[in-house]
């Protein structure tokens, strides 16, 4: 039986199909497309519209679609047997929205999670909801520029008649799901949770939000469902056109929740590191503790569980900044850590080349304290350090005593980076073997999802044994930390958060 999942990141969709036998997974056939190279026509950089405003980050939704479709005729021509696909997911960058009237998009560009545009809505909708930490006992978060509840109401305000005219407004998980439904796909509890408008407790649209944001938002939203559910079959569309069979349509969710699963982090006490275009760092929690000084969130997990996780808009985006910036490569790039001792002598940056999420930053802008800005080498050190000093220090208030590490997404293949991680958490870090643990996470909620259907005779599998085969990472890739290095970055992480906080007020 094969199993089809999907992840539309913020520059590239890529797909992934599994095969299971008994209850054992492999991983078949993967493909990517890049949005920039392979959709041109949309003249996105590195997956957005150019804009001149850099608090105003949007995209095509109509391109998602076409990279959809794309992939769709890419599996079709490929030598998979498409009659196997039994069950299909699929995840998307969170937060961003999409929104449609009876003849299309009623908005062509949407906003998405880089946004930051929504300062002043986050202060109105916070005002009606009673507060940073009402809000968060409310919905698991304050409310933040990125979520789709502000952006929604910034819409509302600045096009009323377009905001009238929308009939749907979706995710982009559940448009894209819709897409492959060919009818109205519901948000699923995980991506709902990043919107400011989910009462995190029961899963369901809150009304006091809801009119918080925008007028008729309610008749305008999907219902939510929980994300192991199957919530239709393949629309008749694909069918015709490619061969594919009606399999089942599990909820597409946000990368996040879906990372969660595709990392194998199923359970409380392993944190994910994610090194992508944003940083993350994530974990399962039985309980939803709120993170009271607001830096985190608390989402719905696809277990049934919760999950905390704190962002960090400047991830690669930084780490290329400072590469480009000293005319390195990444190899080069490793040399410059090797070169430079743990704690960079005290020489500390504020990487914050984008408007920073994790802390507050609106406007981008880098700082340095016992570093000049020629010394290349220094610098390399220095963002890795600050990135993996704000991660510890902004994940505390999950209360996870971290003893493992999985990282994941580009930058964690190199061991120099791994090292810091593991010095400055002082725990064990292991390099991931999943490429693309929210797209991977999303094949294995198919499967997931599918068995527990009990559908076609499959049994339900627990969640460590629908994660076991294709994300255990190879015991000889740890990293242990040096002590010596651990007790470096214990001091240096106070003097980092007070740079920090000094930088922030
Ligand atoms: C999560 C967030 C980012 C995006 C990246 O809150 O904003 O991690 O999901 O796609």
């Amino acid at each position: 039986m094969l199993f089809l999942g999907f992840d539309s990141s913020t520059q590239s969709l890529t797909a992934q199909i599994i095969e299971v036998v008994g209850d054992t997974a492999s991983l078949v056939w993967e493909s990517a497309l890049n949005f920039d190279r392979d959709l041109p026509q949309y003249g996105t950089r590195h997956g957005v519209s150019p804009n001149a405003d850099p608090r105003i980050v949007e995209a095509p939704p109509q391109m998602w679609a076409e990279a959809l479709d794309m992939m769709m005729a890419r599996i079709a021509a490929s030598d998979v047997d498409v009659s196997s696909i039994a069950a299909i997911s699929g995840s998307a960058q969170q937060h961003g929205t999409v929104y449609l009237g009876d003849a299309g998009f009623t908005r062509d560009r949407s906003p998405i999670w880089l946004d930051s545009s929504t300062e002043v809505e986050c202060a109105e909708i916070t005002a009606s909801l009673g507060g940073d930490d009402a809000a968060a006992r409310l919905t698991g978060s304050r409310v933040f520029e990125r979520f789709a509840g502000p952006q929604i109401r910034r819409f509302w305000k600045a096009r009323p008649e377009d905001y009238a005219r929308t009939r749907r407004i979706h995710l982009i998980s559940s448009f894209l799901c819709s897409e492959l439904l060919g009818a109205d796909a519901p948000i699923d509890a995980g991506d709902g949770s990043g919107m400011s408008l989910m009462r995190l407790s029961k899963a369901e649209w809150d009304p006091v939000a809801l009119a918080a944001t925008a007028p008729d938002l309610g008749a305008k939203l999907p219902a939510i469902s929980p994300s192991d559910s199957i919530v239709g079959t393949l629309g008749r569309r694909w069918q015709e056109r490619y061969g594919f069979p009606a399999a089942d349509i599990v909820p597409w969710t946000g990368d996040n929740s879906s990372s969660l699963i595709g990392s194998g982090c199923v359970e409380e006490g392993t944190l994910a590191i994610s090194l992508g275009t944003s940083d993350t760092i994530f974990g399962v929690m039985r309980e939803p503790r709120i993170s009271a000084n607001g830096e985190g969130h608390v989402f719905a997990a696809p277990t049934g569980d919760f999950m905390g996780i704190t962002v960090f808009a400047n991830g690669s985006l930084a780490r290329e900044h400072i590469r480009d910036q000293y005319g390195m490569n990444w190899f080069t790039f490793s040399r410059a850590l090797h070169a430079t001792p743990a704690g960079n002598n005290g020489g500390l940056l504020l990487p914050w080349f984008v408007p920073e999420i994790t802390p507050h930053v609106p406007r981008p802008r880098a700082k340095r304290l016992n570093i000049e800005e020629h010394e290349a080498a220094r610098n390399v050190r220095a963002i890795v350090e600050a990135q993996m000093m704000a991660m510890a220090n902004h994940s505390t208030w999950m209360g996870v005593d971290v003893g493992t590490v999985y990282a994941t997404g580009g930058a964690s293949g190199n061991r120099d980076v791994l090292q810091i991680m593991a010095d400055v958490f002082d725990a064990r870090v292991f390099a991931s073997p999943v490429r693309n643990s929210a797209c991977l996470g999303a094949t294995l909620r198919a499967w997931h999802a599918h068995a527990r259907a009990g559908l076609g005779g499959a049994a339900p599998v627990s969640w460590p044994d629908v994660v076991r085969d294709l994300t255990a990472p190879d015991p000889a890739s740890v990293v242990t930390p040096n002590p010596a290095n651990a007790e470096v970055y214990a001091s240096l992480r106070r003097e980092y958060a007070a740079f920090e906080l000094a930088n922030t007020q």
